[in-house]
């Protein structure tokens, strides 16, 4: 990452009006969860319809159980790292004109004192019931392979949404005006392969002159760098604390 690279994305945040972030698996990667694309990615040993789609629970709920269980424990193990903490103290400085979308369900950037939080993929430490709906924040003790809902005994499956389903409304519809509201956008430890929550980058880029100025900041060139302005290459964990002392 080169200094006057920082020093640009500092000038750019520094006339921002409002802010928006969307962050991936890469911004919790240094606090010791594992990343989905990665050679070590979390869906090894585990094929994406088995374990993160409603066919795959429907097929076999326990195996999603042990999958989700399995993650569940990693993440009480971890704390945020400094990129989540920076993050935190990013917002303090907009207050409520700062929206952190985050595609990641470990929790860490509220764990990290982030308020403004849209969690467009849901959350590891909810649940959800087949029968009555209701969505319960069960923390990260185990549930075992078939847990049921305190309410109606019904079938429970994680609050978190699987490939081929839709994001929720009242979520995702707050994002998508944030992105395209926004001065400028930080788009943090993502692959922006999955969609559509890489779509928010091209709305940051699409809106009202002037567009939005897009910082991606990852260890590499991702989908999202053609959309950016610049790109601050290295662990979020250092980057983020960087632009936030460059900010002063
Ligand atoms: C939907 C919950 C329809 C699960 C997740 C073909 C083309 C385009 C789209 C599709 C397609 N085929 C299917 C689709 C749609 C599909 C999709 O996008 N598939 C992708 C794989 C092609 N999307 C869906 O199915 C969505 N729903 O389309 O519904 C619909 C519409 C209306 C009505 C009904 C139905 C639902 C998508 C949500 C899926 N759920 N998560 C769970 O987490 O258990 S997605 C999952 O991937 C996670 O949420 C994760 O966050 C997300 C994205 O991955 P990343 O976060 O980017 O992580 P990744 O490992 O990929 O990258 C990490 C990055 O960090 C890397 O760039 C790395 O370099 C960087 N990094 C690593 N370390 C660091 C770092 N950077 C900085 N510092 C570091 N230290
Ligand atoms: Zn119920």
């Amino acid at each position: 990452m080169t200094d006057d690279n920082l020093i640009r994305a500092a000038d750019w945040l520094r006339l921002a009006e409002r802010v928006c972030v969307l962050t991936g698996a890469g911004v919790s990667a240094e606090s010791g969860v594992p990343t989905f694309r990665a050679s070590d990615g979390l869906w090894e040993g585990h094929r994406i319809e088995d374990v993160a789609s409603p066919e795959g629970f429907e097929r076999d709920p326990g195996l999603v159980w042990n999958f989700y269980n399995a993650r569940r424990a990693n993440v009480k193990t971890v704390k945020p790292n400094p990129g989540h903490y920076a993050l935190a103290k990013l917002e303090e400085r907009w207050g409520d004109r700062f929206t952190l979308v985050t595609q990641n369900v470990d929790g860490l950037h509220r764990a990290a004192g982030s308020k403004n939080i849209l969690e467009i993929h849901g959350s590891l430490h909810r649940t959800r019931c087949l029968c009555c709906a209701k969505v319960e924040d069960r923390g990260l003790e185990p549930l075992g392979e078939a847990p049921e809902c305190p309410h109606c005994h019904g079938q429970l499956r994680p609050d978190i949404v699987w490939f081929g389903e839709a994001l929720p409304n009242d979520i995702w519809e707050p994002a998508l005006v944030a992105a395209h509201e926004c001065d400028v956008l930080l788009v943090v430890g993502t692959s922006a392969v999955v969609h559509p929550a890489a779509s928010l980058i091209p709305v940051a880029k699409g809106r009202k002159q002037p567009a939005a100025k897009v910082v991606e900041i990852n260890l590499t060139p991702t989908e999202a760098s053609r959309h950016a302005d610049v790109g601050l290459y290295g662990p979020s964990g250092q980057v983020l604390p960087k632009l936030v002392e460059r900010l002063g």
